[in-house]
Parts: structure tokens; sequence; C-alpha cells
């Protein structure tokens, strides 16, 4: 029996952008989607009451850290992380190969696995595509993904064309060791930035045959116009009836791009993060809450949006708040950056559904460069 469905609704005439929508056990996820990140079983500083009213319709969580803390066990003693962390929506759990690669230290690379040392408590672990899926299994993510070696930029070729031999075969036996009907399971292409390399990889993972299929291994150093070309190239080799996810991306502009490439999920800690780090998205560009200009400001951080931040707080107070170190400035920041990301698919969505995307993008792309700091 298979539980995960993906419909392709419509294609735009003018791009690669798609729309559709999958659906899982814990209800239907429309995209192109943004994934907002849970790292550890929360989106940092909101609840899932203010998730949900965001309009977040799926988040991300982490088989690294989950595994060391609190551990998949424990997890799974209380029903799995959807009961753990109340949320009933959609939850895709990365494998924990990137977090592997760029968190800890001293890993022992092999066929078998990789061997790590904790970046909490530096104890030794042992992380195979096995390991993987049975910790995946214990989470009871909805979409669970494949292990695999994210290589760094720049990489040389011959260290990349054996790598992707090991993704292919790690990804292979993450499908012959999952058990659950209703855990979707995603296959990672890498190669780099090697398009032949890249042409391979995606073969020989759609032929293992997937759920859906994710494009690793980007946004990880090289400029952004070499991120695109990739990803536009790569998508050609990807079936058209599944899901296509482009893992850590990105900016605002990076999303844009990139739906226009083929892609039809993302997701990225930017929102979240900068927001505690008071850097806003706006239609107009990014905006640095502690600037002395917004004193005074009686102006919302954005005229255009209806977060609960926007439409309750002004500059001035969102900057004292942020400038006295209060907690509060950390939410109400994390609320509208969210709220920016996921208004954005939304309108996304909506302008390939009226067949206007082209110049949807062309727009909001010149507003981005208006103001902001
Ligand atoms: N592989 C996995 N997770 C990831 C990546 C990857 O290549 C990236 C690269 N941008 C982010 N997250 N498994
Ligand atoms: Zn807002």
């Amino acid at each position: 029996m298979v539980v995960f469905k993906f419909v392709l609704e419509k294609k735009d005439s003018e791009s690669k952008a798609r729309i559709g929508y999958f659906e899982t056990i814990h209800g239907r996820v429309e995209t192109p989607i943004f994934m907002p990140v849970g790292t550890v079983g929360s989106v940092k500083t909101v609840t899932p009451h203010e998730l949900k009213e965001i309009g977040a319709q799926i988040i991300l969580g982490n088989t690294y850290h989950l595994h060391l803390r609190p551990g998949d066990d424990i997890v799974n003693h209380f029903g799995g992380l959807h009961k753990f962390i109340n949320w009933d929506k959609p939850i895709l759990t990365d494998s924990g190969g990137f977090q592997v690669f760029s968190l800890s230290e001293l890993k022992d690379l092999t066929e078998d696995g990789v061997t790590f040392r904790s970046h909490l408590d530096g104890r030794k672990i042992f992380l195979s595509p096995e390991k993987s899926i049975e910790i995946q299994s214990n989470l009871g993510s909805d979409i669970m993904m494949v292990l695999d070696e994210c290589v760094p930029y720049p990489c040389e070729k011959s260290y990349v064309e054996r790598s992707i031999e090991l993704t292919a075969m790690w990804a292979k036996r993450c499908k012959e060791a999952k058990r659950n009907f209703w855990q979707a399971l995603f296959g990672i292409v890498q190669g780099g930035v090697y398009k032949d390399l890249r042409k391979i990889s995606a073969e020989q993972i759609v032929e293992i045959g997937f759920d859906g299929y994710a494009l690793g291994g980007l946004s990880v150093g090289e400029e952004n116009n070499i991120m695109y070309e990739i990803t536009e190239f790569t998508t050609d080799y990807l079936p058209e009836d599944r899901p296509r996810y482009l893992m850590g991306v990105g900016t605002p502009e990076d999303i844009l791009e990139c739906v226009e490439r083929g892609v039809d999920m993302f997701d990225c800690v930017m929102p979240t993060r900068n927001a505690r780090n008071g850097l806003l998205f706006t239609s107009y560009g990014k905006l640095h809450i502690k600037r002395q200009d917004w004193k005074m400001s009686d102006d919302p951080i954005d005229p255009h949006c209806d977060c609960y931040t926007c439409k309750n707080f002004s500059r001035g107070y969102l900057r004292h708040l942020y400038k006295a170190g209060e907690i509060l400035a950390l939410r109400l920041n994390t609320i509208h950056n969210l709220h920016f990301y996921i208004s954005l698919v939304k309108e996304i969505r909506n302008a390939i559904k009226n067949g206007c995307f082209k110049k949807f993008k062309r727009e909001k792309l010149e507003m981005f460069k208006i103001g902001g700091d």
C-alpha cells in the first residue's frame, strides 16, 4: 500500500515552474512549498499553534540532532515526533549525513557508514544507511531522506566521482531498510558542480526509484549562478511526476529562481536565524531592526505584510525590544520572517496558477532591490 501521493496540477508555459500537492497521513502539502526548519524538535521561538497561524504546512526535523538528544528511542516512547512536539501536520526529516559533515569533527567515512564525534559531548557515533532509516522510523516522519555524502565546494572531480557511487549505494540500502509503508522516502542527487556527474547521479537515484527527489550538495559556497545552472540542468533528469526538493536553499531570490527551474520544495534556516539576528525580510528588501533610523518609526516592518507582528507593532517598538535583548523580539521577528517566506511561496503558487509567474518573478525581484539596508 502506498500512502504518499504527488499530484502535478499545472506546468507553467513560460518556464519549468509547476504547481501541485502531495498527500501524507498528516495531510496535504501544496507545492511549491517552503519548510521551516525545526532541527531539534522546535522551530526556534515559535509554537506549533503560531506556525499554523503563519500558514506553515510542513516542517523539517533532524535525524542527527534528535538521535543525539533526546534520542530517537525517547521520541518513539512518546509516540513519535508529531506527538512529542504536538505538531499534527507533515514533517520531513533529513538523514543526518549533511549535519555529520558540517557539524561534527573526526569523521571516519567507509562504505559501511560514517563514524563521528557528537558535537555535544564528543562521544563516538556510527551512522549508516540502515541506522539513519531506523532513526527516522523511530521519529515517524512523513518524509524520510536517504543518507548521502555532501561534498564540500570546491572539490576535486575524482573525489566527487567516487562520492556519487557511495551516495547511490547508500540510497539503495536506505530503500531496502525502509519499513513503514506510510513513510515516504526521497532520494538525493549529488555530483558537486560537475554536470556530467550530476547527470549520472540523477540517473542512478531515479533508477533506484523514490517517492521524491532532492538536489543535495548545492548552496555550499558556490556562486549563485552556478547553483542556478546546476539546478536547471539536474531537474531535466528527474521525473515530472515526483516532487523535487532543493535542500538548504535559500534566499527569497533563490526560491524565485529555482521555482522557475522546476523545484517544488525548499528549506532553510535563513528566515528563522536571521530573525534572531534582527535581520528582517520585506517586500522592498532586507531591513535591520537595530538601525537608528527606526527609533521613532510608527511603521510596521513591511506595509504589505499581514502577519501578527506587522499588524500590531511598530519598527520603533521592535527596535527597542531587540536592543534591550528581550526574548519577545526574537519571537516577533521570527513570526514575521516565516510569514514572509510562507506568503512568498503562496504568491508563487497563485502566480503559476494564473499563468503569470514570469512577470510576478520579475516584479518581485525589482521590489526586493528598492529598499532595505
Ligand atoms: N544533503 C542532505 N541534507 C542537506 C544537504 C545535502 O546535500 C544540503 C546542501 N545544501 C542541505 N541539507 N542530506
Ligand atoms: Zn510581518
